[in-house]
């Protein structure tokens, strides 16, 4: 790897490799760090023997779960990747990653075109402005064909396709392909290890410029200066194409689409050459924005230009802290103090890392346009800006998914509750997408996330790393208990009188429904029968009550009424009417009627219309009451009411029934009655 030449910032790619879980990202990034000599030995990920995958989590899963950076040389520049998880709940993994690549290779199934997770992380993509080329991979498999994938990559996400290459062979029979642009053919036999190039096969020759054709016109519909030259020759030549294909691939108004199986290592570098040729370098796509001084500034990706870095990414390993930054303007070296912007505090950059997944290289310098590890930052988060101490600036940090799924965390053996804690803190450091609270009702640890899988993986970090024993189970929903029915001219006499200080208190009380009111006091005793200070004792000895009610929980919704009261000259004291309060209503919930409430969630579900029927079905089984449900453009957005205890699961339940194409959002809603039993 040739880490410390730096070449310059129009030679440097930023991209990510995207797509449903499966697709093959990780080979292909496996496979294109082998074609460009970055590694000696083609891993694969059913072996665990990836270099991005090397998580032992993702090694014994076998899918990836962290976003991992590698970089190589191809043709004179350095290629910066960050092979991204597939799976839904590691999107987190998948938004950070964006807020810092310039572009990225979507990657399609052959066999099964758009898949639920691809169209989540093209519309990322389309959000954050990242352009994109398509590389559809699993050429070889049974059922493998370019135009359907292409066709659904049409329908579903609407783009103008672009395809450059006819594949030469089918399914198993796949041996490459013809490059359209040069009209040549590109071939890998068993056993090569590099492509064969030659003429088009004669069987090719008419289908390639047929498509060759296609493609043309297709370009000069998108691009006036491509269209000019069409009209005027009736044809374009492969180097008006090829800066054609470029621009409109920046501009986002075509989609460049490439073919191949990584697995069989064929198509990869075809896949190299259009990264190099079509997506954009730092300099390429428009200057960072940020604020300074509350104002909008821009800063150019000019390695002289004062200095501003992005961190995306924090690992707080035990062996030590690593902050991963993109660097979008200026030159940051080796040794420097950097200011972080947003949190006023000075960070020194003792050491800077190339970083090639798990392995790091030392380097001096890192310039606009650069992806870097750097390790001496004690505080700075993901999201944070590191810029140059007399040029503040702040990036807008990556948006984070709210968490929507819980689960309870125990440390089994008390000893290692600490532990817990700090490794838990550790962990939402690491992931801004996970959520750690501690429920005071319940005294449950509580970890949220994105979806069951981000959970379990998660807590099963901790047990790995950590060594420590973990149990998990559903969160404990915090039930209530409210008044239905009250009582009136509830007497109580709190008396205590032998020898000594006694102690007299009497009151009587009324004890109504208040609804949505938490809890509400008031006095309505005349002539001064009970001194102001003692009433204020009893309001205290009342919420006192509050804590536990006859069915076992805390109570709220009620309303009381001190209508009479007796003191004694010598015994009364605030103390004793504080504790006839507490008494007093005591006893006046147990003469009440009450009702159990329990926490519910106002859930919000977004699914493809045909799947509505369902959702409905499965919030009914989940004592949900739908609020609003309304169809738009093929997609329909439900709002309902479910009980907290019913939502343990429901992600993965509506991600099976919706072919992971359903998502929704959860907040706390209040309490609504409990069904009884
Ligand atoms: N037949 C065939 N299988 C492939 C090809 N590329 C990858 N695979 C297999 O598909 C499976 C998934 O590949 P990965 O590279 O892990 O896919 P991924 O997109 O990284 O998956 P996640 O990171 O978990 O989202 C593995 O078993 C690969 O060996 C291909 O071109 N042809
Ligand atoms: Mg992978």
């Amino acid at each position: 790897m040739r880490a410390s030449v730096h070449p310059a910032v129009s030679h440097v790619r930023n991209l990510g490799i995207l797509a449903h879980v499966d697709a093959g990202k990780t080979t292909i990034t496996e496979r294109i760090l082998y074609v460009t000599g970055a590694t000696y030995k083609r891993g694969e990920v059913h072996d665990g023997t990836t270099v991005t995958d090397f998580d032992s989590q993702e090694r014994d899963r076998g899918i990836t779960i962290f976003a991992a950076a590698v970089s190589c040389g191809w043709d004179g520049h350095r290629v910066n990747l960050i092979d991204t998880p597939g799976h839904v709940d590691f999107s987190g993994e998948v938004e950070r990653a964006l807020r810092v690549l310039d572009g990225a290779v979507a990657v399609f199934d052959a066999v099964a075109g758009v898949e639920p997770q691809s169209e989540t992380v093209w519309r990322q993509a389309v959000r954050h402005g990242v352009p994109c080329i398509a590389f559809v991979n699993k050429m070889d498999r049974a059922g493998a064909d370019l135009d359907a994938a292409v066709g659904s990559i049409r329908r579903r996400l609407h783009p103008v396709p672009l395809v450059v290459q006819l594949p030469i062979g089918r399914e198993d029979g796949f041996t490459g392909v013809v490059d359209l642009l040069r009209l040549r053919a590109l071939s890998w036999a068993d056993g090569r290890e590099t492509a064969d190039e030659g003429p088009v096969p004669d069987t090719l020759r008419d289908e390639a410029h047929r498509r060759r054709r296609l493609l043309e016109e297709a370009v000069a519909e998108l691009h006036p200066a491509a269209l000019e030259e069409f009209c005027a020759q009736g044809t374009l030549s492969a180097r008006t194409l090829s800066a054609a294909l470029r621009d409109l691939t920046c501009a986002g108004d075509g989609l460049v689409v490439l073919c191949g199986s990584a697995y069989r290592n064929r198509g990869i570098e075809p896949l190299l050459d259009a990264v190099v040729a079509y997506l954009p370098s730092p300099l390429d796509v428009p200057p960072v924005r940020g604020t300074q001084d509350g104002a909008v500034a821009e800063r150019p990706a000019d390695p002289a230009a004062p200095f501003a870095a992005l961190v995306f990414k924090v690992t707080a390993a035990p062996t030590g802290r690593l902050t991963y930054l993109r660097v979008y303007s200026g030159t940051m070296r080796k040794g420097a103090t950097v200011w972080d912007a947003g949190a006023h505090r000075a960070e020194r950059i003792a050491r800077l890392l190339r970083v090639q997944a798990d392995r790091h290289f030392e380097v001096d310098v890192a310039v606009a346009g650069d992806i870097v590890a750097v390790a001496g930052p004690k505080a700075a988060r993901a999201g944070a800006t590191l810029c140059e101490p007399g040029h503040p600036l702040v990036l807008e940090p990556p948006a984070a998914a709210d968490p929507v799924v819980s689960v309870a965390v125990e440390a089994r053996r008390a000893a290692d509750t600490g532990r817990l804690a700090s490794a838990l803190a550790n962990l939402v450091e690491e992931d801004p997408s996970l959520a750690v609270r501690s429920d005071p009702e319940t005294g449950q640890t509580v970890l949220s996330g994105l979806g069951e899988l981000h959970l379990e993986v998660a807590v099963e970090k901790i047990r790995r790393a950590r060594g420590l024993d973990v149990r998990t189970g559903p969160p404990e929903v915090a039930y209530r208990e409210t008044v239905v029915r009250g009582v009136s001219g509830l007497v109580y006499r709190h008396v205590k009188q032998d020898g000594g200080a006694g102690q007299f208190a009497h009151v009587v009380l009324d004890v109504e429904p208040a609804g949505a009111e938490g809890f509400a006091f008031r006095s309505a005793v005349v002539g001064g029968r009970v001194p102001r200070e003692y009433i204020r004792a009893v309001e205290a000895g009342c919420r006192d009550a509050l804590a536990e009610g006859p069915l076992g929980y805390p109570v709220t919704g009620l309303r009381v009424t001190l209508t009479d009261g007796a003191t004694h000259p010598k015994d009364s004291s605030e103390l004793a009417f504080r504790t006839a309060g507490r008494l007093g209503l005591r006893e006046a919930l147990r003469a009440s009627v009450m009702q159990l409430l329990e926490p519910v969630a106002a859930v919000t579900v977004t699914v493809p219309s045909d799947g509505l029927g369902g959702v409905l079905g499965d919030l009914a089984a989940r004592r949900g009451h739908v609020v609003d449900s309304a169809v738009r453009a093929g997609t329909a957005v439900v709002t309902a009411t479910v009980p907290l205890a019913e939502l343990f699961g429901y992600a993965s339940r509506l991600r099976s029934r919706t072919q992971g194409r359903g998502t929704f959002t959860t907040r706390p809603a209040g309490y609504a009655p409990a069904p009884p039993g």
